[in-house]
């Protein structure tokens, strides 16, 4: 049996290893920091492991992080990372301890695997990124070397040279210190590259469009409380991508080239040239594909843009019943994603377009600043591009862009959905008139009708409230005096071609979930 004093020895040894190794792993990132902040601001380790690490989730794993982790995914991703960072570097430590050379190689291992996560994310750039990861491994490794070949050990083991306990203590807090500033001072530097782009926000003035958005009618905003409210605050909109630090453009650097397939003229657009164009103002409803049956990923707002097909028709394109020869449009944005939409919804007349301006100020950072595209009919992933860089027109045989190589469907029309958003599931309202309310979109062919069914009885016509646009969701609701006990709601609509929204239940993978969304609630 070991006795309390072996038990002793042997945490005293491995205290200063797990301490070494920890800190030789905050000191690589911190390092790691710094060299981003110096060279590459998008490319610090964490955010470059875990875009990797985005990119490679099967779609299954990123659709249940999606919905279980909801706008948290990307904090809970780092925080993972962290720690399985942290269990590695104090392993790594323990290892130092005796095999001090393996030790170090395992940190450096690790660069390598920064470096390799760096180079495969679609906006890598080359030997700029691979930096940070290498330099910090490097400073790293050195650390472990240097804090485990002076670790205080036991005298039993008798190796001479080693520092005090309070030496060993001092040099690690040294290394703290030393590498705290180093991550602030990186952390400081990607900041500043980012107040350009702030300022540069600051200082945009919209024009006034030059087709403003019809009046929303008044019938098209309900009171109920609890219900979503008719336009979606800017602060309240969702937010879905795969940017682990938000795209900080320059509004005055930034440029838009048309290319590609077809295009008798390739252009490259400034902002300002693009303000300068007449411009036009919508309330347009966006949903993402991986919004389930009564998700929270849809919202509407007035948006503000130039018109998408002008600037194609302009540079030569025609759509494919046109003549054209390309069928998809792909855009690019500077972080390196690509989204493909038909060149035919584009040019159809729909007001497809490259949104400036969002709920009457310059789009948000997180929802694309300076330009994004917007196609009204079509989810999110096939035609919103945020940060959007580049237009090239090409086909649906010949190019795949970022998530139909990861099995989501090459054209994703918007589905008919409709929610209840009061009462919520479970609620026990109060006996007497109960008002049920909601919204319902299918984008491009509006809602002709919600219906709504208690229990299993028959389906009944909810009141409607007045139609700002097709291309807007459209609330409803009911009033509904309920039996005491427990019920199920359940809601359909029926979209403005006269197609039910199917009851037929699909996964949001790949093109989008169907079903009728319902509620269950216990009155007194
Ligand atoms: N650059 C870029 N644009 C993007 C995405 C992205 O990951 N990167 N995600 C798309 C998806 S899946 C959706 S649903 C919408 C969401 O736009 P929002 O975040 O402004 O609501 O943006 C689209 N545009
Ligand atoms: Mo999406």
């Amino acid at each position: 049996m070991p006795s309390v004093t072996s038990f002793r020895s042997t945490l005293s040894r491995a205290v200063p290893g797990a301490l070494a190794g920890l800190l030789a792993a905050f000191t690589a990132l911190a390092v790691a920091e710094l060299v981003a902040g110096l060279v590459r601001p998008a490319a610090g380790p964490v955010t470059v492991v875990g875009g990797a690490v985005i990119d490679r989730t099967p779609a299954p794993v990123k659709d249940f992080a999606i919905r279980q982790f909801g706008q948290n995914d990307k904090t809970v991703l780092q925080l993972g990372i962290l720690a399985v960072l942290a269990l590695i570097a104090i392993a790594l430590g323990l290892i130092a301890l005796r095999y001090r050379r393996l030790g170090a190689a395992g940190v450096l291992l690790f660069g390598i695997v920064g470096a390799a996560a760096a180079l495969s994310r679609p906006d890598s750039t080359g030997i700029g990124d691979v930096l940070p990861s290498i330099v910090g491994a490097l400073a790293g490794a050195a650390t472990l070397y240097i804090l485990t070949s002076r670790a205080p050990r036991p005298a039993a083991e008798g190796e001479a040279g080693g520092w005090s306990r309070r030496g060993f203590l001092t040099a690690a807090g040294v290394t703290a210190v030393a590498a705290t500033s180093a991550g602030a001072l990186g952390r400081y530097l990607s900041g500043r590259q980012g107040e350009g782009a702030i300022a540069s926000r600051e200082n945009l003035v919209l024009p006034a469009p030059a087709s403003p958005a019809p009046a929303v009618p008044a019938g098209a905003r309900l009171k109920t409380p609890g219900i979503s409210p008719f336009t979606t605050p800017n602060r309240d909109f969702y937010r879905v991508d795969t940017a682990l630090t938000v795209p900080k453009v320059d509004a005055g650097t930034w440029r838009l080239r048309i290319h590609g397939k077809g295009v008798a003229r390739p252009v490259t657009y400034t902002l300002d040239e693009l303000l300068g164009r007449p411009l036009i103002e919508r309330d347009i409803t966006l949903t993402c594909v991986s919004n389930e049956v009564g998700g929270p990923y849809v919202g509407n707002a007035r948006w503000l843009g130039v018109p998408l097909r002008d600037l194609l028709r302009e540079a030569g394109v025609r759509p494919p019943s046109g003549g054209g020869t390309a069928d998809q449009l792909v855009a690019r944005s500077v972080d390196g994603m690509t989204l493909g939409s038909p060149v035919e919804d584009v040019m159809d007349g729909r007001d497809a377009m490259l949104a400036v301006g969002m709920n009457g100020e310059p789009l948000p950072f997180d929802h694309g600043f300076p330009v994004r595209m917007l196609v009204p009919g079509l989810f999110g992933y096939v035609s919103a591009c945020k940060w959007i860089e580049s237009l090239e027109l090409t086909t649906f045989d010949t190019y795949d862009p970022y998530w139909v190589k990861r099995k989501w469907a090459r054209r994703a029309p918007i589905k008919t959905q409709a929610r209840i958003d009061t009462p919520k599931p479970f609620a026990r309202p109060a006996a007497g008139t109960v008002t049920v309310a909601g919204v319902a979109w299918a984008q491009h062919r509006g809602i002709d009708r919600v219906e709504i069914r208690v229990d299993d009885g028959p389906w009944r016509d909810t009141d409607l409230a007045a139609q700002d646009t097709l291309d807007t969701w459209r609330q409803w609701s009911y009033r509904w005096q309920p039996t005491s006990g427990g019920h199920t709601l359940t809601v359909r609509a029926t979209d403005g071609t006269g197609q039910v929204q199917t009851e037929q239940r699909a996964r949001t993978i790949p093109d989008g979930a169907s079903g009728w969304h319902s509620v269950f609630v216990t009155v007194p």
